[in-house]
């Protein structure tokens, strides 16, 4: 694709995801408590998170009609030219009134990351990244930390009931025995967006979808960070671990938490 063609996705990701995020914003404040259902154990769904995605869709389809469009609510194809989409990243905090979400678009092209835009409407912050273009915050260029001592880290560890409770007990074993602090926020997005920031110093889950997660990787790629293959295998369409660090933690991370 030509360097316009990617310039052309980078910006309209960028406004696709600041429109949505003003979207998503009006409706988590004037969402009723309690107005969430469970598609599965701790696996939450809003209305609102179908509304963002539609909206989200309609603009992907009125800007790149030939490109293909995959979002985490209503699905769709995994083209050469694809979109990836959630909504609603951190949906569990969007339901349960803790502000803490953002969406989540990436675009990918011949399972390359190319383009990646998260928007956290309740703090204005729009993260963005192209390929050999960059991070930035709001414009401004994000770089990772440069924490090289695990006992002077901050380390966020995702958790979903998609892996075994025990195996995730003992990733947040070992980390907290190698002298790191950790937290756990429910928004993969929002943890990689941090990460290339230099909010924290890794990220790491052992499974999650490429819809949370394929924007952060490029902005902590483009930010000086490091992450796994994360799509290897079947990645892109079934999900995988998912480690993100800055460049000097990154032999003591991988051997925390066993991901590599
Ligand atoms: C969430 C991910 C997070 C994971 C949660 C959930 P959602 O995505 O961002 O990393 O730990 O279980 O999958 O469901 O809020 O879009």
């Amino acid at each position: 694709m030509s360097k316009r063609g990617v310039e052309e996705r980078y910006l309209a990701a960028c406004a696709i995801a600041r429109e949505a995020g003003d979207l998503m914003r009006r409706l988590y404040e004037k969402r009723e408590t309690g107005s969430y259902k469970l598609k599965g154990h701790q696996d939450y769904l809003t209305e609102a998170d179908g509304e963002v995605e539609k909206l989200i869709v309609r603009r992907i389809g009125e800007a790149f009609p030939g490109d293909s469009v995959f979002g985490e609510e209503g699905g769709g194809k995994f083209g050469a030219r694809a979109w990836v989409i959630d909504p609603i990243d951190g949906t569990a905090n969007f339901a349960r009134g803790i502000p803490h979400f953002c969406v989540s678009i990436a675009y990918v092209q011949d399972n390359a990351i190319t383009v990646g835009a998260l928007c956290n409407p309740m703090l204005g912050e729009l993260f963005a990244a192209k390929a050999g273009g960059g991070a930035t915050l709001n414009g401004r260029p994000m770089k990772v930390s440069k924490t090289r001592d695990m006992r002077s880290a901050t380390v966020e560890l995702g958790w979903s009931m998609r892996r075994p409770m025990e195996d995730y007990v003992a990733m947040v074993t070992r980390v907290v025995k190698e002298g790191a602090g950790i937290r756990r926020s429910g928004s993969g997005a929002l943890g990689l967006a941090y990460v290339a920031d230099g909010r924290t110093d890794a990220y790491a889950e052992l499974h999650i979808n490429s819809w949370d997660c394929l924007a952060g990787i490029l902005m902590v790629n483009e930010a000086g960070g490091w992450t796994n293959d994360f799509l290897a295998g079947n990645g892109l369409t079934k999900g995988n671990p998912i480690l993100a660090s800055n460049a000097a933690l990154r032999r003591a991370i991988i051997k925390a938490t066993g991901i590599g």
